[in-house]
Parts: structure tokens; sequence; C-alpha cells
């Protein structure tokens, strides 16, 4: 039986996208981006997404109000940004919160940057710089439980994922196309303090059932953006979209760098062209936070947050989601 708030727009009066749902001391907060309404047209370099500052939810539970807390950081408010707040995370450790973000940097370069906290719900002080050798967009922050943080993070098209093929920003670059390998999302180490990565940033690697690398012409199943890990059984689990196919997947991995091998659909459509989520596990239930425009109407730029139930098999197999069913 579904929850009287589940798949329904968790708040209305703000438009809210790109989920990172976590449970901090018993309550559920969600981390999302905050998105404005305008007039800019849409374009595949994502001009639509202007978002300039985050507000932090909050639910006591999953059939309470969910609340907005209120600015938290604002991109008047950090030294290194020039635009675009898009889809953050948050981890706490050494016991502070820490939200990490993407914004443009003032050459218009994504980059993740990290503000900290006392309270979940901020207000949260950026650190002065963006996270030295960051790049793209859509940081997923994890720590295991060797309390080791991990970010899965990166973006194709308007993230610039594909711009950075050389090792060195090239707004020229050749996107993989056909039977050229993908590129998977990207993955660094952070310093215990949150300051730094402390390992050189690599791409993922996903690979079929066979073994091969997913190909970029294998738009069904290759890796977009809105990378997320979960632990489950004590194996990793990478879901993210597949973007110009507008489905959330997964694969698997024995480590939380991989290799990953493909396993399957999570989500279906949803009304929207960008889909992104999150998944946790709440009172011994999981469940997956995302989003979709139905507040307003199909806005591409006017999302907003939602949840439903996550079915997951004792071998970690997880069932298909139809979001309108
Ligand atoms: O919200 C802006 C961008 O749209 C995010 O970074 C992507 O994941 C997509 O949801």
């Amino acid at each position: 039986m579904k929850r009287e708030n589940e798949r329904k727009p968790l708040i209305k009066t703000l438009y809210t996208a790109d989920p990172s749902a976590h449970v901090f001391d018993g309550k559920i907060y969600i981390y999302p981006s905050h998105d404005v309404e305008h007039d800019v047209p849409d374009d595949d370099d994502g001009e639509q997404y202007i978002m300039e500052d985050y507000h932090i939810l909050s639910m006591d539970s999953l059939d309470s109000e969910c609340v907005d807390n209120g600015l938290a950081l604002s991109q008047n408010d950090i030294p290194w940004v020039s635009r675009q707040m898009w889809a953050p995370d948050a981890v706490y450790k050494n016991g502070k919160y820490y939200l990490v973000f993407p914004a443009k940097d003032k050459d218009g370069i994504f980059r993740i940057g990290v503000a900290e906290s006392d309270s979940p719900v901020g207000p949260f002080r950026p650190q002065a710089d963006f996270i030295k050798g960051s790049y793209s967009i859509d940081p997923a922050v994890f720590t295991d439980d060797d309390g080791r943080t991990y970010c899965y993070y990166g973006g194709l098209w308007g993230g610039q994922l594909e711009m950075w093929q050389s090792g060195a920003f090239n707004p020229d670059e050749k996107r993989p196309s056909g039977d050229d390998n993908a590129l998977g999302p990207m993955f660094s180490e952070f310093s215990n303090d949150m300051t730094e990565f402390v390992s050189e940033p690599r791409h993922l690697l996903i690979t079929d059932e066979n073994g091969e690398p997913l190909k970029a012409k294998d738009e069904e199943r290759r890796y977009f953006e809105g990378p997320w890990m979960h632990k489950y059984n004590g194996k990793y689990y990478l879901s993210y979209s597949t973007g110009t196919t507008h489905f959330i997947c997964y694969a698997e991995a024995d480590k939380p760098g991989g290799p990953f091998r493909y396993k399957g659909r999570i989500m279906e459509p949803v009304l929207g062209w960008t889909t992104h989520h999150s998944i946790l596990e709440i009172d011994g239930e999981w469940y997956i936070f995302y989003h979709d425009c139905e507040l307003s109407g199909g806005i591409t730029h006017e999302r907003c947050v939602k949840y439903t139930k996550l079915n997951i098999d004792k071998d970690g197999n997880i069932e298909t989601i139809h979001p309108y069913d």
C-alpha cells in the first residue's frame, strides 16, 4: 500500500530537483537543487538551470509534512562561484555537516565546492575555493563502513564531463560516440577534513554482462549524470541517469571504485527531461527520492521532489519502478 505522501510533490512552495536524501539523527533531510521560474529557453548545455541558492528540506518521518528550512547557501556568498548552483549532496563527518555542490567558477567551468555547518539545514559556510582538481557536476558523497569518504560525480553535455578527456579543460573536445567506450562517472576520495581530494580523479568503468565496457551508442545503459552510491549486503551499487533516454539504471561492484557491472533499470522516465535520484534505507526499508515536473505541468526547469518505495531482493536486484502506476 502506498503512503499518503508517496509519488506526490513533497513541497509546493518552491521548485526543487535532484534530491539527495539522508537520515541524520532519526530525521529525513533532503538536499535538492532549488529551481527558479524564468523564460530562458532550454538548450543542450542546460542554460535553463540557473539556480542561485540552496534550501534544505526536512521531514520528521515519511508520513510527515515536508518543511523548507530557508536559505542555506547563496551563490553570492561563495567567492569562486559565478552561477548555476546545480545538484548538491551532504555528508555528516567530524561532528559537522558538509554540503558538497557544483557550480560554475568565474571562467564558466563547473567545479565542486564544499561548505560546512553545525546544523543539517545550514546556514553553510563555504570554503574559500573549489576543491582543487575537481570538475563537472552532480557530486554524490558516500562514506564507507571504514570511514573513508568518496565523491562520485560528473555529467555529460552541459555538465562538461567530455571536455576533460585530455586531462585539461577543452570546450571543443569531441564527444565519445558510436563504438567509442562511454565515459563513466568520476571517482575521488575526500580528505578526512573535506578540504581536498586525496586520490587522483578517475573515470569509473561500467561494463556489460560480458565484462565489456559500455559503449557510447548504448544510450539505454551508459552513464550520463546524477550518480548515487548505496551499499547493500556488502556490495556497492552505483545508480545513475542515462540522460538522453531518461532512465535511472544501476551497476554493481565489489569495491567502491569498481569495476561496475551493469545490472538493470531502476526507474522508467518521469515527466520532464531530467531524472535524478538518491537511494536510502529508512527504518529497514529502502526508498528512492527523485523528481519530475508535475508541479509545473511539465516545465523542464521547474521540478518537484518526490519519493517512493524501492523493492530490493536479497541478492540486491532492484525492481523497476513505473512512476505513474
Ligand atoms: O539540476 C541541474 C541538472 O539537471 C543536474 O545537475 C542534473 O543531474 C539534472 O538533474
